[in-house]
């Protein structure tokens, strides 16, 4: 789709014409040729949503009204399902499969949103004085910069739509240059819902002084990104210049705790979901194995071989169990990382090349990779990969695993396995992370926060707190009979 940029509810193409092509990381094919919108474009979406917002016209909407809003989205994407799967998976390489859970968790976060608007009330106080009302109440921010990634295309700009909307605020949507497509549906889907005309704005475009438009101009009021470390660091920078509130998810390092009395079976299924899910695209994922050395070896033996097993393929191979890298450039990153690990003597017992088979050689694969050997100095221990890579780390004591799980400067998720319910409570309660999983690894729910601690970012998504991001408070004081404070003498 050329004319990809959504502005005051007209398509349109990039300001100078260019585009850019989208093609499948599976294997090389062109999925969309969408426009590639510049600083100009960037600056009329903004300018766009300014207006909107400004015009208090959606803002005045209630809470029901929006929450009606958001449930007609929801629907319309449960209805789109098949579309929106495809075009997912078309950009991100993905299995159909993943693609619809993703679709079916953006329909649930709409959902959540449109509960929250439907529950929402202000604050009655109780002002101490028969004459005088007091109230705290909550507003729309004003205009918002939603800037996604592409691993979860859809779902991650819909932890940020949803709640813009059920706030009552307009926005800039910018998904990753990598997978548009989703987005351009997702603002389809609200433009039939009937969101106002520059409510919902939508650049697709790339570039830092092309994201840098979007996070200094003053006329934005709130941004929120998800995305690399780097980059939170430079949003937070650019948008401290006009005092902006910003909103990141920055990823993580994310520690699997397993202590001798887990139920190895089930936690070493889950160790390999979690570090290989999504060839470990995934910020949650568990690419930290911290296992306690009485069953290292058991334990490590077990992942290698289900490791050898995991198929990968494209979207069209029904028999693969995931998909490839997103694209060169992060394949290339992949592989430095594991050289750097292995140079620092990380133990390289499976994976470790790209996969050049024939059925595999035109897309971007990396195959499930372990290195044993693994200690918190490492490079490979401390950074992210963000590609199918497990780190092992051995520890003999509770605290050492707790200290292991924390010596991290990311604190995303995490998980404990043990049957002893008081150790998991213990390393639950000091595991310095948003998420911590005690014999399980990955569930979330839309009604539950998500976000991280330290540099995994700032505020949080989802739950009650993924809407009072989008908002101000206002406190209302009403005095009805006012008299003089007296407070100064009148001498006259
Ligand atoms: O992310 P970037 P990249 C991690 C992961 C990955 C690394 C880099 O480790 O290897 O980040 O990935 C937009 N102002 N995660 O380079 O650059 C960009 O166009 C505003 C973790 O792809 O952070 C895209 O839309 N926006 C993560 C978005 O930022 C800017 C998911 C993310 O891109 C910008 C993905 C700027 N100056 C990667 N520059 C997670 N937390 O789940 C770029 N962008």
């Amino acid at each position: 789709m050329t004319s990809s940029i959504y502005i005051d509810g007209k398509w349109r193409p990039a300001i100078d014409g260019a585009t850019r092509e989208i093609r499948s990381p599976a294997d090389g094919t062109l999925v969309a040729t969408v426009s590639d919108g510049k600083i100009a474009d960037a600056l009329a979406a903004i300018s766009s949503a300014r207006t909107s917002f400004d015009s208090g016209l959606f803002s005045s909407w209630s809470w029901k009204e929006r929450s009606v809003l958001l449930t007609k989205i929801a629907l319309l994407l449960e209805r789109d399902i098949e579309i929106i799967a495809n075009l997912e998976s078309g950009d991100t390489g993905k299995r159909i499969i993943e693609s619809k859970y993703d679709v079916a968790d953006v329909s649930a976060t709409f959902r959540h949103f449109a509960k929250l608007a439907l529950d929402h009330h202000d604050r009655v106080l109780d002002s101490g004085l028969p004459n005088v009302t007091s109230k705290v109440t909550y507003e729309p921010i004003g205009v918002c910069s939603l800037i996604g990634p592409w691993n979860y295309p859809l779902l991650q700009i819909s932890w940020k739509v949803a709640p813009a909307l059920a706030a009552g605020c307009s926005f800039i949507l910018k998904p990753s240059e990598l997978t548009p497509s989703t987005a351009i549906h997702l603002i389809k889907l609200i433009e039939e819902a009937g969101a106002p005309a520059g409510v919902a704005n939508l650049v697709t475009g790339s570039g830092a002084a092309f994201g840098d438009t979007l996070t200094t101009d003053p006329r934005v009021d709130f941004v929120s990104f998800t995305g690399g470390l780097p980059t939170g660091k430079r949003i937070i920078i650019k948008a401290a210049e006009t005092v902006k509130r910003v909103a990141l998810e920055l990823g993580g390092k994310n520690p699997n705790i397993i202590f001798a009395d887990a139920d190895l079976d089930v936690a070493i299924d889950f160790a390999v979901t979690a570090a290989f899910l999504h060839s470990g695209q995934v910020c949650s994922a568990g690419t930290r194995l911290i296992v306690e050395r009485p069953i290292h070896d058991q334990v490590v033996q077990e992942i290698v071989r289900r490791a050898k097993q995991i198929r990968l393929g494209g979207p069209a191979d029904l028999t693969a169990e995931t998909g490839p890298l997103i694209s060169e450039n992060h394949l290339k990153k992949v592989e430095e990382y594991l050289a750097k690990g292995i140079s620092e003597g990380a133990k390289l017992l499976v994976g470790g090349t790209r996969c050049t088979t024939e059925k595999l050689s035109t897309g971007w694969y990396f195959p499930p990779t372990v290195l044993d050997d693994c200690n918190t100095s490492m490079y490979c221990v401390q950074e992210e990969s963000f590609g199918p890579i497990l780190t092992v780390e051995v520890f003999d004591t509770i605290d050492e695993a707790i200290k292991l799980g924390n010596d991290t400067i990311y604190g995303l998720s995490g998980a404990v396995w043990s049957r002893d319910q008081t150790k998991c409570e213990r390393v639950s309660k000091e595991l310095r992370h948003g998420t911590v999983w005690v014999n399980d690894y990955g569930p979330y729910k839309p009604q539950a926060e998500w976000g991280g601690f330290k540099a995994s970012g700032n505020g949080r998504e989802l739950g009650e707190h993924g809407l009072q991001e989008y908002l101000e408070i206002k406190h209302i004081w009403v005095n009805n009979s006012p008299t003089r404070s007296g407070w100064f003498a009148d001498k006259n």
